[in-house]
C-alpha cells in the first residue's frame, strides 16, 4: 500500500524530531493556567501538540501549513470538477505532503476494497427506536464495528509500542472507507423509503456520498467533497478530536475512540450547532414569511438572546474572525444559489448578527463560525432533515481526528491524564497570591 509506505518514510525523522525535543527541552515552560481558565474550560490553555491542522485566532485553519482555498487549489481535483478528491485530502492530512492525483486515487482505491460493512452493523441501527437521534444511530454503529479491530486483536497477540501505528491505520482505513455508507444508510432508513444504495465502485469518496443520499448533480457532488474536507479538522482542542484523542490515548481502538469523538460532536455548543443554525434561520422564514427587514432580523436577535439563548453559528473558543470554512461555504452559495431565501437570510444574519453580539458584549467573537452557513446549502440541494447534519459533520471529522491517532500511536503518545485540584486547594492558592502581591 503506497500510503503505508509514505508513512513509515516519514516517521523515522519524526520520531528523532521529537525525542530530541522532548530530551534537550523537556523542561522548558510553554505555558501558566490561572484560575480563570482551570473554572473557564481550559480556554487557551497550550497543552496539546499536533502537526496535522493549526488554528490561527484571525486566520483560521490551515490543514499542514495550507490555508483552506490553497488547499482547495492545490489537491488533486476527479475531471470536471471543481473540489478535490477527499482521499487527497486524507493524504495531506497522513503525510504532510501534497499528493499526486495517484497518490490521491490511491487513498480512494483502499476506501472502495474496504467499503463492505458487515450485516450485524445495519441491524444494530435496525433496532434501535425509529425516533432516535442519527448521531447515536451513528456513533452506535461505529462502536459495534469495533468487533472488526486489527488493533485489538494485535495488542493481544502482543505487538510491540513501535509497530502499534500500523494496525491504527488499518483501523482508520477499514473505518473511515465505510463511514458515507453509514451516514447514507441512516438518512435512508430515518427519511427515505429506507431502501438503501450502497456505493458505486466508479465514484469516489465524497461523490458516493452525495449519491448514497439521493443527489447525484454535479454541483452537490462538489458541494460534497467540501463539505467533507472543510470539516475534516480543526486542531486538536476541539471538543471531538479532544474526546478521540483522549480515549485513544488509553490504548483503545479507533472505533471506541471515535464514537466517544462524535458523542462529544453531538452537542448544541459543539457540531450539533449545525442543525440548530438551520432551524433558527427556517424559524426566522416562517416567523416574516420570507426575508425579512435588517431592522425586524435585529430586533429578532435580541429577543433571542434577551431569552436567554445563544445565536447558533456565532462565536468561537479560538476564533476571532469569521471562520474561512464559513467563507468557503458562503461563497459557494453566492455562486451558486444566491437566489435562495433561505442563504437570503443567511446572508442578512451575517450583516446583522455580529453588530447584535458586540452590543451585547458577552461574546469574545460576534462573527460566524462555518456551522452558520453549512445546513443553508445542504437544504438548498434538498438534504433538508437539519437532525443529519451533524452526521455529516462527523464523517468528515473521522478524517481529522483518525490521523491524529495514527500518529499519536506513531509517536508513542501516552495515556492523557491531567491533574485536577480541589476548589479548597485552589482558594488557598489565590490567598497565598494576594498576600505576596
Ligand atoms: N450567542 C449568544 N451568546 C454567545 C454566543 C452566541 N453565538 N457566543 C458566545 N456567547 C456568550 C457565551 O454564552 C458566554 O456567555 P456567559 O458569559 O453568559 O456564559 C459569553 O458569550 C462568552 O463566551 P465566549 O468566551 O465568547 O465563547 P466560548 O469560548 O465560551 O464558547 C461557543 C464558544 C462556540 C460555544 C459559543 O460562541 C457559542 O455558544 N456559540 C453558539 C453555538 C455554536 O455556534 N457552536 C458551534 C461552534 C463551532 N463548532 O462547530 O463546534
Ligand atoms: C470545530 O471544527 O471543531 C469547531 O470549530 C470547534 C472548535 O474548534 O473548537
Amino acid at each position: 500500500m503506497g500510503l503505508k509506505a509514505d508513512f513509515s518514510a516519514e516517521l523515522p525523522a519524526w520520531r528523532e524530531r521529537v525525542a530530541k525535543l522532548v530530551n534537550e527541552s523537556g523542561e522548558v515552560i510553554v505555558d501558566q493556567v490561572s484560575i480563570g481558565q482551570i473554572y473557564g474550560g481550559m480556554r487557551n490553555v497550550k497543552g496539546l501538540v499536533t502537526d496535522i491542522s493549526y488554528v490561527d485566532p484571525s486566520e483560521g485553519i490551515r490543514f499542514r501549513g495550507y490555508t483552506i482555498p490553497e488547499v482547495l487549489e492545490l489537491l488533486p481535483k476527479p475531471p470536471d470538477s471543481k473540489m478535490p478528491y477527499v482521499g487527497g485530502l486524507y493524504y495531506l492530512l497522513l503525510i504532510g505532503k501534497v499528493p499526486t492525483e495517484e497518490q490521491a486515487l490511491d487513498v480512494e482505491a483502499e476506501w472502495k476494497a474496504r467499503a463492505e460493512i458487515p450485516d450485524f452493523v445495519f441491524n444494530v441501527m435496525k433496532s434501535m427506536p425509529r425516533d432516535s437521534h442519527p448521531m447515536m444511530l451513528f456513533s452506535t454503529a461505529i462502536l459495534a464495528l469495533q468487533h472488526e479491530s486489527v488493533f485489538a486483536q494485535k495488542y493481544q497477540e502482543g505487538i510491540t509500542r513501535d509497530e502499534y501505528w500500523q494496525p491504527m491505520l488499518e483501523d482508520s482505513l477499514n473505518l473511515t472507507a465505510k463511514l458515507p455508507s453509514i451516514a447514507a444508510y441512516i438518512y435512508s432508513m430515518k427519511y427515505k423509503s429506507g431502501e438503501f444504495t450502497g456505493p458505486r465502485n466508479d465514484l469516489d469518496w465524497g461523490a458516493n456520498f452525495a449519491y448514497m443520499v439521493g443527489n447525484s448533480s454535479k454541483e452537490y457532488v462538489d458541494l460534497a467533497r467540501l463539505y467533507l474536507i472543510l470539516h475534516s479538522d480543526h486542531e486538536s482542542g476541539n471538543a471531538s478530536a479532544h474526546a478521540t484523542h483522549l480515549a485513544a490515548s488509553t490504548l483503545s481502538d479507533i472505533y471506541f475512540a471515535l464514537s466517544a469523538g462524535l458523542n462529544s460532536l453531538a452537542g448544541p455548543l459543539h457540531g450539533l450547532a449545525n442543525q440548530e443554525a438551520l432551524r433558527w434561520l427556517l424559524g426566522i422564514h416562517l416567523e416574516f414569511n420570507g426575508v425579512p427587514t435588517k431592522e425586524q432580523l435585529y430586533n429578532y436577535a435580541w429577543e433571542k438572546l434577551n431569552s436567554g439563548q445563544v445565536i447558533p453559528g456565532y462565536g468561537h473558543a479560538v476564533l476571532r474572525k469569521p471562520d474561512p470554512r464559513f467563507t468557503a461555504q458562503f461563497d459557494y452559495a453566492l455562486e451558486n444559489l444566491p437566489e435562495d431565501e433561505i442563504f437570503q437570510i443567511a446572508r442578512l444574519v451575517f450583516e446583522v448578527v455580529p453588530k447584535v453580539l458586540v452590543e451585547q458584549g458577552k461574546a469574545k467573537n460576534p462573527a460566524p463560525n462555518m456551522d452558520a452557513i453549512s445546513g443553508t446549502l445542504q437544504h438548498h440541494y434538498g438534504i433538508k432533515e437539519f437532525e443529519f447534519y451533524t452526521v455529516m459533520f462527523g464523517v468528515g471529522r473521522a478524517l481529522g481526528v483518525s490521523a491524529n491517532a495514527i500518529w499519536s500511536r506513531a509517536l508513542g503518545q501516552p495515556l492523557e491524564r491531567p491533574k485536577s485540584l480541589t476548589t479548597a486547594m485552589l482558594e488557598d492558592i489565590a490567598q497565598k497570591a494576594k498576600a505576596s502581591a
